[in-house]
């Protein structure tokens, strides 16, 4: 099976997508996901002026030679953009690899290794007892583990607790937003509310938190330490990691589990990470980890050390890379839970996903492949349309981590 050619998709139907087919001698056509959400355009110049190029005539069964030929053919390595732009053809790749195979690829990384892969789903309110009705909105659907994340008294609008009834993270708009952050009223105030979470929620469901990396090391000691009464799964992003040992210092206050990484583009942003036993989740997802070629030998070092993997699932990565993650997440042993926001309505017209939640779990289904068809019609009808992530600065105007 040779590559024969490709076309990159730039579309917005309910939010911007970016998405590769590969084509082939065979008539088959393998399907990439490349969305780096507000960054479309470079990656998809990285692909088609720089990547692309380079793959007319070659095997596409040679997943792990793409690989290193792409990785260090580039001489100027990792980073998001680069690493987002591999992970689209490595995707096409494993998915054309399965569909001339006639299977799904989570028998081609190792076959089924549990019922299900469990699913963690956004609860949000602008007051905790919102918050609340929330979380119970979603265990109603099934869901066993919950993020939650609400409004601080005091502050605007805050990462994750959207004014807007639905969360999404990229506005359109000439400009980013810029929100008012404040570390002090935040950390007084998320306690209180996982205390009367907890006890209004009752011991069963997973609770999860995402600080969005707005803390220092010793503020997120602190935060972790004063959450541990609450059991939360994880406290993901309670530093940026940037600084891998600056999670050194969080580890040794506090026994709330760790996660990060969902910015993350290669192994060598997470090793220390990992060897040190400074996390417990790696929130890598195939999309922007260079694919799964990547990220399987990622869990394969953490294994040994206790980390688990927990793929970054949210709306702005499209339903071919959230497909990638679920055949990962049912094929690796040490894979323990996928974010799960689901797509709008919108999206779903253009891409048909064979996965399904149900009763807490994630399954891929049994089309060969990776399993997500891709209407290039109904996609044509939705044009790009530029959107940021939103910024933050502190209350005096520093500019902060949004
Ligand atoms: O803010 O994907 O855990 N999930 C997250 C996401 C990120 C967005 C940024 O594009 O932190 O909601
Ligand atoms: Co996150």
């Amino acid at each position: 099976m040779r590559i024969t050619g490709w076309r990159v998709h730039l579309n917005s139907p309910g939010r911007n997508f970016l998405t590769l087919e590969l084509e082939t001698d065979t008539g088959l056509v393998g399907l990439g996901d490349g969305t780096l959400n507000g960054r479309e355009h470079a990656v998809r110049a990285y692909l088609e002026e720089h990547l692309l190029p380079c793959l007319e005539g070659r095997d596409a069964f040679a997943t792990e030679d793409f690989w290193q030929y792409a990785y260090r053919g580039a001489y100027w390595r990792r980073g998001p953009v680069t690493m987002t732009a591999i992970g689209a053809v490595d995707l096409a790749l494993w998915d054309l690899k399965g569909k001339v195979l006639g299977v799904p690829v989570y028998q081609l990384l190792g076959g089924r290794c549990r019922q299900g892969v469990m699913a963690y789903t956004h609860c949000h309110g602008q007051s905790v007892p919102a918050l609340i009705e929330s979380a119970k909105a979603k265990q109603a659907e099934g869901f066993r583990a919950l993020r939650l994340q609400c409004a601080v008294p005091g502050l605007d609008e805050v990462y994750g607790a959207p004014k807007a009834a639905v969360y999404e993270p990229a506005e359109e708009g000439a400009l980013p937003k810029e929100e008012i952050w404040d570390t002090a009223k935040y950390l007084d105030f998320a306690p209180e509310l996982f205390g009367q979470a907890r006890a209004a929620l009752g011991s069963t469901p997973h609770l999860l938190h995402d600080a969005h990396h707005r803390l220092t090391p010793i503020e997120a000691a602190r935060l972790g330490q004063a959450l541990e009464p609450y059991r939360l799964f994880w406290l993901e992003d309670a530093v940026t990691g940037e600084l891998q040992e600056a999670f050194r210092l969080v580890r040794q206050h506090t026994t709330t589990p760790l996660a990060l990484g969902e910015v993350f583009s290669t192994v060598f942003d997470i090793h220390q990470l990992i060897t040190n036993q400074w996390i417990d989740y790696v929130r890598m997802a195939p999309t922007h980890g260079g694919g799964l070629t990547a990220l399987r030998k990622i869990a394969a070092l953490a294994e040994p050390y206790h980390v688990r993997m927990a793929c970054h699932g949210p709306s702005d990565i499209s339903p071919i890379g959230l497909a990638a993650a679920i055949h990962f997440g049912l094929a690796t042993h040490n894979a323990a839970i996928q974010e799960f926001m689901g797509h709008p309505p919108e999206t779903l017209t253009v891409f048909k996903p064979a996965y399904r939640f149900d009763n807490g779990y994630l399954n891929p289904g049994e089309e060969p492949g990776l399993g997500v068809a891709f209407d290039t019609k109904a996609a044509a009808a939705h044009p790009y349309r530029r959107a940021y992530l939103p910024t933050a600065r502190l209350e005096d105007g520093t500019a902060w981590s949004w």
